[in-house]
């Protein structure tokens, strides 16, 4: 394939006319993947935002066959329709999952393991808006430390989530999968250019891309792409990929902005005192300076 440009990308669009609210990360992170994924996709997605807004009949924005499944199973359909397209002969088609992080990280992680271990053909997509925001910003494994959700109030006792992120991008690796990568929907054709590498991968792929939520992130519908790229430029979401046993930055974050400006735009860490910003702060520093040390990247995100 010719490399991804915003230029030779087709003006056909594979999924439009949601009813996502404005601002939408997910949807987003769904349309441009659609632009290099083409025609010849067979999307598989559990219950999510984007399932939500997307699949309610007679209007189907979706141009290619989507599938619901049942929030554990992704993975495990995208083991059964690649085995199908197997024993049929049929080739060139992309069977992709495209799941939240709740979907992921959470209750679909079994199935996704099992069928990373088998190796089967399947480019699995996690959107990341860091909660269940489908049924109301609950906490999912993915929302970061001192993050306020609905079920990680900001009252009394309770500061918020308690506990940190966890590392999809790690675990993945972990299972020694041929690709993985981050992205993000304010780094487009870097996304595009791992959609594309990931339908070249003979095996299974991850790419685990964050797609800020306004609605619950309680952030401004016109500054999407502004949190999603200030998420980069502080350091606190490394654009890297792992492919042939290797992990690289594909964006290296020079002169990292502070992460203040990532976390005061957002009204979910309103609520975050000097120190708790020191404290993220720290975090990311600690982060990189060990990836400067050894010259490479530690193989996973930054915890907070
Ligand atoms: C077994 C099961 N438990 C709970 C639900 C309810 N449910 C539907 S979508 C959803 C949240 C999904 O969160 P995430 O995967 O992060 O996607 P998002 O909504 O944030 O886009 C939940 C809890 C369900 N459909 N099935
Ligand atoms: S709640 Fe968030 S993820 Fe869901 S449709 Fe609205 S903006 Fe998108
Ligand atoms: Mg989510």
């Amino acid at each position: 394939m010719a490399k991804v440009s915003i230029k030779n990308l087709p003006g056909e669009e594979l999924f439009f006319g949601h009813a996502g609210c404005v601002g939408c990360g997910g949807t987003l992170a769904a349309r441009l993947a659609l632009k290099v994924l083409g025609s010849k996709t067979m999307l598989v997605m559990p219950p999510c935002c984007v399932m939500a807004v997307s699949c309610f009949y007679p209007q189907i924005p979706f141009r290619v066959p989507a599938l619901i499944s049942s929030f554990a199973g992704t993975a495990a359909v995208l083991s059964g329709i690649s085995a199908g397209l197997r024993v049929k002969n049929k080739e060139g088609y992309h069977v992709v999952g495209f799941a939240g992080d709740g979907g992921t990280a959470d209750i679909g992680l079994q199935a996704l393991s099992g069928a990373v271990e088998r190796g089967d053909r399947f480019i699995y997509i996690c959107y990341d808006n860091e909660a269940y925001m489908n049924t109301g910003a609950q906490r999912s494994g993915a929302t970061p430390r001192g993050t306020r959700t609905t079920t990680t109030p900001v009252t009394g006792a309770s500061q918020g989530e308690n506990r940190p992120k966890k590392d999809m991008f790690r675990i993945m690796l972990a299972h020694g999968i041929p690709y993985a990568a981050t992205a993000s929907i304010a780094y487009p054709v870097d996304y595009f250019e791992k959609v594309s590498r990931a339908m070249n991968t003979g095996g299974p792929s991850y790419i685990h891309v964050l797609a800020p939520c306004p609605t619950g992130w309680g952030l401004d519908s016109s500054l999407t792409v502004q949190a999603a790229r200030l998420a980069v430029e502080t350091g606190l979401w490394p654009l890297m990929e792992y492919d042939g046993g290797q992990v690289q930055l594909t964006k290296n974050p020079a002169n990292r902005k502070p992460v203040s400006s990532y976390l005061k735009m957002q009204g979910r860490f309103k609520h975050f005192a000097p120190e708790d910003i020191s404290f993220v702060q720290k975090q990311v520093d600690d982060y990189w300076a060990k990836a400067r040390e050894k010259e490479t990247l530690p193989g996973g995100m930054p915890m907070w």
